[in-house]
């Protein structure tokens, strides 16, 4: 169960009630909010991946990976929409980072296409490739813009697919073999690394659950997915700090604020086991404290996959802590749903503010998230590597007037403050997302950019979220 599958398409979210046109006229005018009270090291970024903005699918030498295969299959993405341009971000990334810089922003956070560096995923390395990742580094550097580069945000080379992908224990020596040559090739320009990219994610609804690429379903497929993804979780973090002198290692973990749908006892164990799910399940291997066996008895069905010295494995050291969150899940005992014993109740029954993926707008869920992150012994520094909302974003006059997405942020930024005010160690903020993407298989119609894509004719328009940021950023 996964807080994607809880997404029901919406029309307008209920959130329209919380503002009036009336901000319009000051949407990005500075709030009570100031940068400055984050502290003046406080990283601000804008978080982007490969096959969501690139496009450019099978252009100069890259392979195909599970995405394009995913996507081009009937019936799997909305409106029978694919990546195959996205935003064409491979011809066009330099005015996009110029876009990064103009809403004031340092770092842009962008992940490498694994299948466009190796076209088969290992071995033969696509030259062309390379050289575009050493152009998109070289444009942010020149710009002043420090590049954070997530190693793996989900499209797995096809050719590795073919042989049993992530369920194959034979990964680990892939991803291996790709995170020492990209390391070895960026790491003299590159400092910051993220390993994967939400491996709750791309475990349950690409093995589990089926409604992501590459559409695999099963319990079986899911655990080895996940033994498999939780040990080169680890494995490059070692590699990384093997290659790059004073590289800051992280990885980044998606999680929702879970709750009992009432205090008492069935929904409060139902609530324990989704926590585990969603929020434990990779963070606690990686800090050494193992797979949360106690509390989701049916995760033992991992040990089939584990080999000797694997438990140890699990863990390393990392740097930071990359926090992913969105929403607050509400969970409701159900006897029918195996292993958790429960299922999400969907933010549109429960007459609160959505978005429009379905997804509550519950600021103090990161709030509380963020302590929980922090309370961990071996949690150093974290990273609110993605946060962000999609919202029906209308042009006009060439101006997008997002009320609803500025709202939004100002509500989650007050509550990151208040998380940093009590101690927590969050030291940046990264925007999910710089500008509206193919959001994987809902397709191009939830949009969450601080900059609206005009995906026919690829124009670019600062939403007044994105002035909103400029003016917040460039306060003195
Ligand atoms: C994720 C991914 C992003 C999504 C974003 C909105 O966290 O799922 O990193 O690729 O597009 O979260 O769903």
């Amino acid at each position: 169960m996964n807080r994607r599958e809880a997404i029901k398409i919406t029309g307008l979210s209920a959130l329209g009630v919380m503002f009036s046109p009336r901000l319009a006229a000051q949407s990005f005018l500075p709030t009570v909010l100031k940068r400055a009270d984050f502290g003046k090291d406080f990283l601000w970024g804008v978080a982007t991946a490969a096959y969501q903005i690139e496009g450019a699918w099978n252009e100069d030498g890259k392979g195909a990976s599970v995405w394009d295969t995913f996507s081009h299959k009937k019936g799997k993405i909305k409106n029978g929409e694919n990546g195959d341009t996205a935003c064409d971000f491979y011809h066009r990334y330099a005015k996009d980072i110029g876009l990064v810089k103009e809403m004031g922003f340092r770092v842009k956070r962008f992940s490498l296409s694994w299948s466009r560096i190796m076209p088969e995923g290992t071995g033969t390395i696509n030259t062309k490739g390379v050289d575009f990742y050493h152009k998109v580094i070289e444009e942010c550097l020149v710009q002043g813009i420090e590049p954070w580069i997530t190693l793996y945000h989900w499209d797995l080379p096809q050719a590795l697919e073919d042989k049993g992908g992530w369920t194959n224990r034979e990964v680990i020596q892939w991803f291996s073999e790709y995170v020492d040559f990209c390391t070895r090739t960026f790491g003299d320009k590159v400092k910051n690394w993220m390993v994967l990219n939400e491996p709750a994610a791309f475990t349950a609804l690409g093995y589990l659950l089926g409604i992501h690429a590459p559409g695999k379903r099963g319990f079986n497929k899911f655990v080895a997915a996940t033994h498999h993804a939780t040990l080169c979780q680890a494995e490059g973090g070692r590699i990384i700090r093997k290659n790059v002198k004073n590289a800051n290692i992280g990885s980044t973990f998606s999680c929702s604020y879970v709750q009992p749908f009432k205090n008492t006892e069935p929904h409060i164990k139902a609530a324990d086991k989704m926590d585990a799910f969603l929020n434990r399940l990779f963070l606690e291997p990686a800090l050494g404290l193992g797979y949360p066996f106690e509390t989701v008895p049916i995760l033992r069905k991992i040990k089939k996959f584990i080999q000797d010295g694997d438990m140890e494995k699990l863990a390393f050291d990392f740097d930071f802590i990359g926090l992913q969150n969105y929403t607050r899940n509400i969970t409701r005992f159900n006897p029918f749903i195996p292993g958790i014993s429960g299922l999400e109740v969907p933010a549109k029954k429960r007459n609160v503010p959505y978005t429009d993926m379905g997804w509550e707008v519950y600021p103090e869920g990161i709030y509380h998230l963020l302590k929980k992150f922090a309370a961990y012994k071996g949690v150093k520094k974290i990273i609110v590597t993605e946060n962000g909302a999609a919202f029906p974003d209308a042009v006009q006059d060439n101006q997008v007037q997002d009320d609803q997405r500025i709202k939004f942020y100002q509500k989650y930024l007050e509550k990151v403050l208040q998380a940093k005010h009590e101690g927590v160690p969050v030291e940046g903020y990264f925007v999910w997302s710089l500008m509206d993407n193919f959001e994987w298989a809902e397709g191009f119609r939830p949009r969450f950019g601080l900059v609206y894509v005009d995906f026919l004719s690829q124009q670019r328009i600062i939403k007044n979220s994105g002035l909103w940021f400029k003016s917040f950023l460039n306060e003195s």
